[in-house]
């Protein structure tokens, strides 16, 4: 069969957010790409996953010419509550860091953004198959890929890997240049959707005997929850009433005597897991976002550590191709994996904080009894929570 071949300055392999983002900010500033998307448009958008958004990103999305929406649907928070030991605590992050996070889907942010690819009339390549990259360390790299009945190549100058932490760009590094740092818990996070009125006008954290929830939200009338369960539990095993009885019994009574239940539009388990790549770069292939580093849901931060690499990248690829300067290309990896760590840090930190382990001696529940005594009673401690929550700078 006869190989279509294409001609592109940079290939983005992944259309989830990260991909999307680093595509429309350079086709903003004439840097042609093309991203390739493994799934369909239909099933991209219905992966519902991150809710909160820090200020920088939201900043980037402006920059994009993506925020009109999130500026009008989103919703500032200027703070969240923790419960722990049936009592109510609030974060408040607008005093302690002066800064806000908005409340706005993932689902949204790639809605935005696949709507502003096709305002500017550029097309995703979806439903790729066998995708594989060559000759990264040469000057000339390239990506194969099948669309249906069609070969083709992509001959291009820089490969992005924004294709998710099962993706095939972080596996394209040599296993003898690349450093996996890995942590699973042992638990996943019952995630359920419902089209009801949040429990809360703002998120409620909740560390619980019977284990960590979250009661968040899309908006005043989309309620977001999630209950921390054993890996081992299946999905089908969680009726709707089974997860709204778990989730009444980890709340304290304040909050859940206002919890309205409805139907599960989604229902889902994500298991909590902390892993990082080293290095994000190998030749002319940069990682970014999940293929690169995941975090546990707890600290908000997965999503918006994958907008701060695409910062990086997009502000290296402007001075590479506007004013010849490739140092922010050379320095990429170690500049984003700075920020990664942090956000590994307070990723850990948070799901220790709040979540039950299993089988953990008496001496590591007085820890964390300690940590949360210390964060309600410290205004530097609250300082630095809220720092990290809406966003390191990048
Ligand atoms: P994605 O979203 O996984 O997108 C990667 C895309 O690459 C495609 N792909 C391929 N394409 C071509 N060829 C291949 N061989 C390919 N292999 C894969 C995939 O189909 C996909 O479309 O990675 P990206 O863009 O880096 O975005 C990362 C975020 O999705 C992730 O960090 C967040 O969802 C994490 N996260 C949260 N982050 C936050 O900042 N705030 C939150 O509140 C938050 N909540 C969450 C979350 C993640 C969750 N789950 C389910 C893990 C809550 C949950 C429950
Ligand atoms: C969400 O709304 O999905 C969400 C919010 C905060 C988190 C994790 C997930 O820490």
């Amino acid at each position: 069969m006869a190989k279509t071949v294409k001609k592109t300055k940079v290939c983005i392999i992944g259309g989830g957010p990260s991909g999307l983002l680093l595509s429309q900010l350079l086709y903003l500033n004439g840097i042609k790409s093309i991203v390739v998307e493994k799934e369909t448009r239909e099933y991209v958008l219905g992966r519902i996953r991150a809710g909160v958004i820090e200020h920088g990103y939201a900043k980037l999305m402006r920059e994009a010419k993506c925020g009109e929406r999130m500026d009008k649907e989103g919703e500032i928070h200027e703070g969240f509550q923790i419960a722990f030991d049936g009592k109510l605590y609030r974060m408040d992050l607008k005093k302690y860091s002066g800064e806000t996070v908005i409340v706005y889907g993932q689902v949204e942010i790639t809605k935005d953004l696949y709507d502003a690819h096709d305002r500017l009339g550029v097309k995703i390549i979806h439903k790729v198959e066998n995708v594989v990259l060559h000759d990264l360390k040469s000057d000339a790299p390239s990506v194969t890929y099948r669309c249906g009945d069609e070969e083709v190549q992509i001959d291009c100058e820089y490969i992005i890997g924004a294709d998710g932490f099962h993706g095939v760009s972080r596996k394209s590094i040599p296993s003898d240049v690349l450093t996996e740092y890995e942590k699973v818990y042992p638990f996943g996070w019952l995630g359920v959707l419902s089209r009801t009125k949040p429990v809360s006008p703002e998120l409620v954290y909740v560390n619980s005997k019977r284990g960590f929830a979250l009661c968040s939200l899309r908006s005043q009338v989309l309620s977001r929850y999630y209950i921390q369960v054993p890996m081992s539990d299946k999905v089908e095993e969680w009726s709707d009433d089974a997860f709204w009885d778990e989730l009444k019994l980890r709340l304290p009574a304040e909050v859940s005597k206002n919890l309205i239940i409805g139907p599960s539009i989604e229902k889902s388990i994500a298991q909590a897991r902390s892993f990082v790549a080293e290095p994000m770069s190998y030749g002319r292939l940069f990682l970014a976002g999940d293929a690169a580093h995941i975090v546990p849901p707890t600290g908000a931060r997965g999503l918006n550590t994958a907008a701060s690499d695409i910062y990086y990248l997009y502000h290296a690829m402007l001075d590479h191709y506007k004013k010849g300067d490739s140092s922010g290309l050379q320095n990429y990896s170690a500049k984003a994996l700075a920020r990664v760590w942090k956000n590994q840090r307070f990723s850990w930190w948070m799901s220790m904080l709040l979540h039950g382990f299993p089988g953990r001696n008496q001496y590591e529940d007085k820890l964390q009894r300690t940590e949360m005594d210390y964060l309600f009673s410290s205004e530097a401690a609250q300082r630095s929570f809220a720092e990290h929550y809406v966003g390191l700078p990048y």
